[in-house]
């Protein structure tokens, strides 16, 4: 059926202003503040918090490590940007990790931080979070704070239903936003032939549960929608994944008013298991197609890149009983499971009601083929009623995001009319509600989307602050809000600024993080191949315009300190090893005029930064981190001539003393 645009129009304009008017800010700001609050969240110097925080950094690229209940902010993580702070994608070790089929991508949009699941459970070990403009899943170790893995998707674009664990972290899986042409078919085509040419495709990376290292596994060709969420299945429904699908009209423009003409959209519910025995009966097509494939080796400190080639694709409408649609009213974003497995909550963005569907009763109407129509010819669309629990009634405006607390019940975030809703799982009652400052995305519960959820603390992640922080020009922060769910009532306790836009985070017990540490690299287990074990062999080495500088770093020296001999035209490398063996003892190194940021250099490891002089003379060299009472002294001197000078190459230290 075609609707003309024109009739439309009047209806968004409607519905945009109505939202308008509902997001104005709720209640009476700080009113709701309980007098023990600022008791709940004081973490006294030199104490701990109780419980981790990573938020993701949205358009920043990375991901933030956060105390909580203090809200203070203990690292940012660098994944998908290049960060200066730390050298992170400026380092000739670490520059591999941003390359792609593209090329060097230095940003991207970060999403979904999701912790590694062991039967359900967050196992503290890794930290997976999307990239969704480049799409790209990044696997983040947790005994170091460092990335050590990403992988690049092919066949998509917008990888935001991603990433999303499996039970046992079987796999990670992702689902396109923006469909399109599949990578290996002709992609030059007008976009009008949306509905014929455009595809998407669900990827499963299979995740080494000793070496957490993946491997794109396989893919499946699903209908042109936009996916927006997922969640897998646990316990019962263990072998079933849940997206969300939004314009499921496959419209190709103007999505805000084309893509909200249908009623209902579906949440798509694909049996993992299934697919993982059809690929293993070599049902898998080959397709050809080119994505990069990211590692960083933890004993040489140093990230490689490889193009890969090649992945198998599986078109679900061949296969029946792989897919199967349930109607979700509304433009649905979110989709929840709760910690039993049975029931899934999904969020329609424009629907007035959270339908909460029943796994049981999806596998009944599966197996009376209660269907409601088809989709594409042979992907069966399930009856509403027949696979609903039922709806949570009048919660509110603009559900996102539901997240749970163990105790029977679901939390759901309200963009639109900017609350948290708290509602009983069995009944679908409303409890509670607070008011959230303001528009929420995600919450994030500890343990909120596990088999055993922790409760006692939720984060509302917010995306307006207006009048919550001291101006700061023309941008002002998103914020989170921390809220006791440990009673009846839902209790706000502190807010805080947060780094970029915390899209989602993920909330894990201390203890759980705590025990894998690593404190500093073992020297000895240093294979860099330009590693400097000690200073007595720190060293110089040309090969015809290149320079190769074996650096060493200890309080409170940079060995070899003074350095000449570097020719204009030179291509200079300088490898850094920080030969401390304690917690806490980086040694920082920079060079005036390098086009480069520096590098922060871990205890026992060795990073290398490139330097091409622009012009001669002397050029300071200094540790930028202020490691002991004589950091100030840790320096040197880099001596630059003309190409065609003989100035001998020549490096000391404290030998080189001062002519008269
Ligand atoms: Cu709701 Cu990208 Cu998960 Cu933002 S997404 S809010
Ligand atoms: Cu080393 Cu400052």
């Amino acid at each position: 059926m075609k609707i003309s645009i024109i009739k439309l129009l009047p209806l968004a304009i409607i519905l945009l202003s109505s939202l308008a008017i509902y997001s104005c800010k709720p209640g009476k700001v700080g009113s709701k503040l309980d007098a023990d609050a600022a008791q709940k969240v004081y973490v006294a110097p030199g104490k701990y918090d109780e419980v981790y925080a990573f938020l993701s950094g949205g358009f920043s690229g990375q991901v933030a490590a956060y105390g909580i209940p203090s809200g203070r902010l203990l690292k940012v993580i660098p994944v998908f940007s290049q960060n200066p702070e730390n050298g992170y994608g400026y380092s000739e070790e670490t520059k591999p990790m941003l390359n792609t089929s593209h090329g060097f991508v230095p940003w991207d949009d970060s999403h979904h931080p999701e912790l590694s699941k062991t039967n359900g459970e967050d196992d503290g070990r890794w930290l997976f979070i999307n990239g969704n403009n480049t799409p790209r899943i990044a696997r983040i170790n947790l005994a170091t704070f460092k990335t050590d893995e990403i992988i690049e998707l092919p066949n998509i674009g917008g990888n935001h239903a991603s990433p999303f664990c499996t039970e046992n972290t079987e796999y990670v899986v992702g689902n396109t936003r923006f469909s399109e042409p599949l990578d290996f078919e002709k992609g030059d085509v007008p976009i009008n032939s949306y509905k014929k040419t455009f595809k998407g495709a669900v990827s499963f990376v299979k995740v080494d549960k000793g070496t957490g290292s993946m491997n794109l596994s396989f893919q499946l060709i699903v209908p042109p929608f936009n996916y927006d969420l997922a969640h897998a299945g646990k316990g019962v429904s263990h072998d079933w994944l849940f997206f969300t699908c939004y314009n499921t009209e496959e419209a190709n423009t103007l999505l805000e008013v084309n893509a909200s003409q249908r009623d209902k959209d579906f949440i798509m519910a694909i049996n993992w298991k299934k697919a993982e025995e059809l690929i293993r009966q070599g049902k898998g097509v080959k397709t050809p197609v080119k994505y990069a494939h990211n590692v960083y080796n933890e004993k040489t400190h140093t990230a490689s890149s490889q193009i890969e080639s090649g992945t198998l694709t599986l078109d679900v409408t061949k296969y029946p009983g792989l897919v199967y649609y349930m109607p979700c009213p509304k433009s649905p974003h979110g989709v929840d499971v709760a910690p039993d497995g049975e029931y899934i909550a999904a969020s329609g963005k424009l629907a007035a009601v959270i339908p909460v569907f029943s796994y049981k009763k999806m596998l009944t109407a599966i197996d009376k083929k209660d269907y409601d129509g088809m989709i594409d010819g042979t992907l069966p669309v399930l009856k509403y009623e027949s696979v609903l629990h039922g709806e949570v009634k009048q919660p509110g405006l603009g559900p996102l995001h539901t997240e749970f607390d163990g105790k029977g019940y679901a939390y759901t975030t309200m963009f639109v009319s900017s609350e948290v809703v708290k509602w009983k799982i069995d009944n679908l009652q409303i409890i509670d509600r607070i008011p959230s400052y303001y528009s929420p995305g995600h919450l994030s519960i500890v343990g909120g989307d596990s088999k055993k959820p922790y409760g006692k603390y939720l984060l509302s992640l917010n995306k307006i602050t207006k009048d919550r922080y001291l101006p700061t020009g023309p941008e002002l922060p998103q914020a989170c809000q921390l809220i006791d769910i440990s009673g009846e009532k839902m209790k706000l306790l502190l807010d805080f600024p947060t780094i970029g836009e915390p899209h989602y985070g993920q909330m894990i017990p201390a203890d759980k993080i705590l025990k894998n540490q690593v404190k500093f690299f073992k020297i000895e287990d240093n294979k860099n191949a330009y590693v400097t074990r000690a200073e007595k062999d720190s060293k110089v080495v040309r090969t015809g315009n290149r320079v190769d500088v074996y650096m060493t770093a200890i309080r409170s020296h940079l060995a070899p300190d003074n350095i000449e001999g570097i020719k204009m035209g030179d291509e200079v490398y300088v490898h850094v090893t920080n030969l401390e063996q304690d917690w806490d003892v980086p040694h920082g190194f920079a060079i005036k005029g390098a086009n480069n940021a520096e590098l922060l250099i871990m205890p026992g490891e060795t990073s290398s930064l490139k330097w091409t002089p622009d012009r001669s003379g002397i050029f300071p060299f200094y540790c930028t981190d202020f490691c002991s009472a004589l950091h100030q002294e840790m320096q040197g001197y880099f001596r630059v001539s003309p190409a065609g000078a003989d100035t001998p190459l020549k490096f000391s230290i404290g030998v080189n003393p001062v002519t008269q």
